[in-house]
């Protein structure tokens, strides 16, 4: 199972499945509490990472693959046609950081072609991503592959695991515009917190999902089979496993829309009808049409992501983009 990059969300997910194997069946009272806290704001929300139990990324992965949802095969798309001028621009002798890497898969492509030494796989599912590393290994017996724990949605400290990076310099790789997922500020404090580590010669090398017409976002985030509206809903599900909750997913409607105004989709979870739901300790009347928040996606003009990256620190940026220019692959250096 591939688990979408680490974004401010999955982190915990990852973990249980670290733990057991699958999402865990008693998860802490914290998860409970945060759950709680999140219901009973005045406008509710659900921390996205609720999204992704098993379920959720077994939904997530099928997302990847429709019609509607073209982040993923446009960045692969942008991957395969200028590999080589990205590659070209990559320092020597490099080490490939590969943040939230899950299976390694987007690393695979670039191994092959890029001048690179060591290979760090950083994922807080350290157990799970084990075996992942080490067949990548195999595959390139030249690259010394490392696992690397690490739950930088909470904040990337490598010093130790980079070593010289002066010797050795970092390429950082976080594809997948996870990124997005993250509140603008808290977005350059994770890329200044990169910038930290690159040394003179390192570099990131990022997605982004770019500004593009408000209906192309809201059906990439509202298919027509359903199944982000199953991926959204499944989240009430998670609430009531964790919180002990007694949500009817189907009593809500799933709903995605663009806000202009903040640049970024908003996942909700509508109330079909008024309704009550009771969790030991606690209760939240919704009305008709009433939305829980679920996840934001930020969407950015080129313009506005190098501006994250400038004031992350990066002084000199490259993207890579598709015909239509939907999706960003930037090569930000210091
Ligand atoms: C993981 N992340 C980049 C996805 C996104 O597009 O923001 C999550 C997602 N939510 C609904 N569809 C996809």
């Amino acid at each position: 199972m591939t688990i979408p990059r680490q974004g401010p969300l999955q982190d915990r997910a990852k973990a249980d499945i670290a733990q057991s194997g699958h999402a865990a069946a008693r998860p802490s009272d914290r998860r409970a509490a945060e759950l709680a806290a999140g219901l009973r704001r005045s406008r509710a929300m659900i921390d996205p990472k609720f999204l992704y139990d098993t379920q959720g990324c077994v939904l997530f992965n099928a997302i990847c693959e429709l019609d509607e949802y073209y982040p993923t095969r446009t960045e692969r798309a942008i991957f395969e046609t200028h590999r080589d001028a990205i590659v070209g621009a990559l320092p020597a002798g490099a080490q490939w950081v590969d943040l939230g890497c899950g299976d390694c898969a987007k690393s695979r492509g670039f191994l092959a072609h890029a001048d690179v030494r060591r290979y760090l796989g950083v994922d807080i599912a350290v157990d799970w991503i084990r075996a992942e590393v080490d067949r990548l290994g195999r595959q390139f017996p030249g690259i010394d592959c490392v696992a690397v724990a690490a739950d930088f949605a909470q904040g990337l400290d490598l010093s130790d695991e980079l070593g010289d990076v002066a010797r050795m310099p970092p390429v950082f790789f976080y594809p997948g515009s996870s990124i997005g997922n993250f509140p603008p500020e808290r977005a350059v404090g994770l890329l200044g917190a990169i910038r930290g580590q690159t040394g003179p010669a390192g570099c990131l090398l990022i997605s982004a999902d770019l500004r593009k017409d408000p209906g192309v976002l809201e059906h990439a985030y509202a298919d027509d089979l359903g199944v982000t509206a199953a991926f959204n809903r499944n989240v009430l599900r998670v609430c009531n496993q964790v919180l002990g909750s007694d949500f009817h997913p189907e009593c809500f409607d799933h709903e995605a829309c663009f806000d202009a105004a903040h640049g970024r989709i908003e996942m909700h979870l509508v109330a079909r009808a008024p309704q009550r739901v009771r969790w030991p300790g606690g209760e939240r009347a919704f009305q008709a049409g009433e939305a829980i928040v679920t996840e934001y996606s930020y969407k950015y003009t080129p313009a506005q992501f190098e501006g994250l990256l400038a004031e992350a620190g990066f002084s000199r940026c490259r993207m890579w983009t598709d015909a239509r220019g939907w999706f960003g692959v930037f090569l930000a250096q210091p």
